[in-house]
């Protein structure tokens, strides 16, 4: 059952598309192979990585894209080999937004009956970091992607910005909320607003991106591997713990979500591998973590 999820059937083109769309379908698992949409690999020990390869449309995110990225995410969430993942695009585009010309036609009964993209909210539901490697444009819903991911970082030159002001629109996959919760409710209102764009030097100042490379999507994805190989060299359970605490400061006050933490805290005094690195420190050994 795990393997079925619901989606929205994708429309062809804007021009040709019917004006009744699009509607509810269940679809199967695709094997990694088949993707057409991304690449997939694990290109480190304990390291998956997902690349957005729709290049002719700058990586907008269509249905179709998002069925398979889903998939790959929940095959790395699944995989006990896998501690953290990447997600990435190219140079010239992380996504350049949601696809335009598949969301034009769109009725507000079509959006709001079919619960149009709501398997956007997946990402969130995943226990494992993802880190975000950010070149060139990411806009509207791709600006809003790579601030769903737990860690985000790009390059100096990337191009951030949520521009459904100038289509008519608002964002609508978090973004008003994320950017508020990073920049402060002046500059994301601002952004929003006017659909300015924030440059990702710009972006590592305001605390959006937690860091920017100088280079291109090559440079910022070699550092994103490399903290993502850092991380899954980390014990799973401490690691999922450690998310699961920061993404509740989101959530609560300060002093329920201190009183969460050291539940969790507390917790972890049960698992091996809080034995086993304790252990290891005292002995001046590497801790060889069993993952329980
Ligand atoms: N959708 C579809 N096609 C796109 C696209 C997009 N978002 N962005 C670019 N493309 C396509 C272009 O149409 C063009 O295709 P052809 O004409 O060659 O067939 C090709 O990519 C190359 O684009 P350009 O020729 O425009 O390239 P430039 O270098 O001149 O310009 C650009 C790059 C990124 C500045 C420009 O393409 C641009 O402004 N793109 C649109 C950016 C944008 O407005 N993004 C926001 C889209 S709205 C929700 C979840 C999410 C969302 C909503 C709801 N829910 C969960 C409810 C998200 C909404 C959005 O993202």
């Amino acid at each position: 059952m795990s393997s079925l999820r619901l989606m929205l059937r994708p429309v062809a083109a804007f021009s040709s598309a019917p004006r009744t769309l699009p509607r509810l379908v269940r679809f199967q698992t695709t094997s990694s192979s088949s993707y057409e949409n991304i690449l997939v690999s694990t290109p480190k020990p304990g390291v998956g990585l997902i690349t957005l390869n729709r290049p002719k449309a700058l990586n907008a995110l269509s249905s179709p894209l998002f069925v398979e990225l889903n998939d790959a995410l929940r095959k790395f969430e699944e995989d006990t080999e896998i501690g953290a993942i990447v997600l990435t695009g190219s140079d010239r585009a992380f996504a350049a937004g949601a696809d335009i010309k598949e969301m034009a036609p769109l009725t507000f009964s079509d959006a709001y009956v079919n619960n149009f993209i709501a398997p956007w909210s997946y990402m969130m539901t995943l226990r494992k970091p993802v880190i975000a490697a950010v070149s060139g444009h990411a806009l509207g819903g791709g600006c809003e992607l790579a601030m769903m991911c737990d860690v985000l970082y790009c390059t100096k030159t990337a191009n951030f910005g949520q521009p459904e002001i100038k289509l008519g629109t608002i964002p609508g996959a978090g973004g008003s909320q994320r950017m508020t919760a990073a920049l402060g409710k002046s500059k994301a209102m601002e952004l929003i607003l006017t659909g300015n764009n924030l440059s990702g030097e710009e972006a590592e100042k305001h605390g959006l991106a937690a860091k920017a490379f100088d280079g291109g999507n090559k440079e910022v994805l070699d550092g994103a591997l490399e903290t993502a190989a850092k991380i899954a060299s980390y014990s799973r359970v401490a690691v999922i713990a450690a998310k699961e605490v920061v993404n509740k400061s989101q959530d609560l006050g300060i002093r329920e979500g201190v009183e969460y933490e050291r539940r969790i805290f507390h917790s972890l005094f049960g698992s091996q591998d809080q034995k086993i690195g304790m252990k290891a420190f005292a002995e001046k050994k590497k801790a060889e973590w069993t993952q329980s």
